[in-house]
């Protein structure tokens, strides 16, 4: 029996999921679902890697990345977006109303305002505190896990039996000005083919990015893996590239045209929530270092 509607989303966002959950069983698109999902997130000031609220790059710019996909493989995604609340809404805007897929900086941030969404200040007295913290030292490193708050990728399944999926992040905290992570890169922090499944991932984006992680593990599901065997391999490929893969984490999550999930990690620590009829829960992932 088919496990759907379903949506599974990164870390144990409760409220994200819940919300797709909400327009999932009363007949929503999957797309309308991961999209209010993740601006659950995106609006959460407490989460200091998405939306308001985010983490600032190193000279305290607040720059959002996010993207979206359909059941049809159409995508839109707005890159070092700033001032905007919502950059997962402008995504799907840059989908379905321009010709193309991607916008960035001030472009993306005037077709936001064209589209009637309002310029808001992203960066949060107590993010702004901790970057002015962090300047004493201005040693960067990325953290390895923060549960609960954290980038959010997001695949849903809805009644129909189609797929969609979305990312939203402020990307990595202190970053270089003008950094993208994998987050906004279809094919790297998201992928979805409706005859497969879907992938999203969470962690340092510039190991995703190389090795074009979620586009592989659909991929690998389509030759017949299940969800989980794909992500776990998607994690070996980056393990493979890097010698030194202590110090950073990877988490991706899956899920096939049944209804069935998987997540795998490099570092322990990564969870992911599920939502369907039989009910909702945070799964810890298990990781390639125990
Ligand atoms: C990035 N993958 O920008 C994102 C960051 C992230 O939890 O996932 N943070 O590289």
């Amino acid at each position: 029996n088919p496990l759907r509607p379903i949506v599974i989303c990164t870390w144990d966002f409760m409220n994200a999921s819940a919300k797709a959950w909400e327009v999932l069983s009363r007949g929503g698109s999957a797309l309308d679902a991961v999209e209010q999902g993740v601006m659950v997130e995106e609006a959460d000031v407490d989460n200091q890697t998405v939306g308001v609220g985010g983490r600032p790059d190193r000279d305290g710019n607040v720059t959002l990345d996010a993207c979206i996909m359909d059941k049809d493989g159409n995508c839109g995604a707005v890159l070092y977006l700033q001032n905007i609340a919502h950059p997962v809404s402008v995504a799907r805007k840059v989908m379905e109303e321009t010709p193309h897929v991607m916008l960035a900086g001030k472009g993306a941030e005037q077709f936001a305002y064209e589209k009637g969404f309002k310029k808001v200040r992203l960066l949060t007295e107590k993010s702004s505190q901790e970057w002015q913290e962090w300047k004493k030292t201005s040693e960067y490193r990325p953290i390895i896990n923060i549960e609960n708050h954290d980038t959010i990728g997001m695949l849903a399944i809805d009644q129909d039996g189609n797929i969609a999926g979305a990312c939203t992040t402020s990307g990595m905290a202190y970053k270089m000005a003008g950094r993208v992570g994998d987050s906004p890169i279809i094919g790297a922090g998201l992928f979805v083919d409706n005859e497969v499944g879907g992938a999203t991932a969470t962690g340092v984006g510039e190991e995703v990015v190389r090795t074009v992680g979620s586009f592989l593990i659909v991929e690998l599901m389509r030759q017949g893996k299940s969800p989980q065997e794909a992500c776990e391999e998607g994690v070996r490929r980056i393990i493979a590239k890097n010698k030194d893969h202590t110090d950073f984490q990877i988490g991706f999550i899956a899920i096939n045209k049944q209804g069935e999930t998987g997540g795998y990690c490099i570092q322990p620590g990564f969870t992911y929530r599920t939502y369907s009829e039989v009910g909702h829960r945070n799964n810890p992932a298990s990781s390639y270092i125990t």
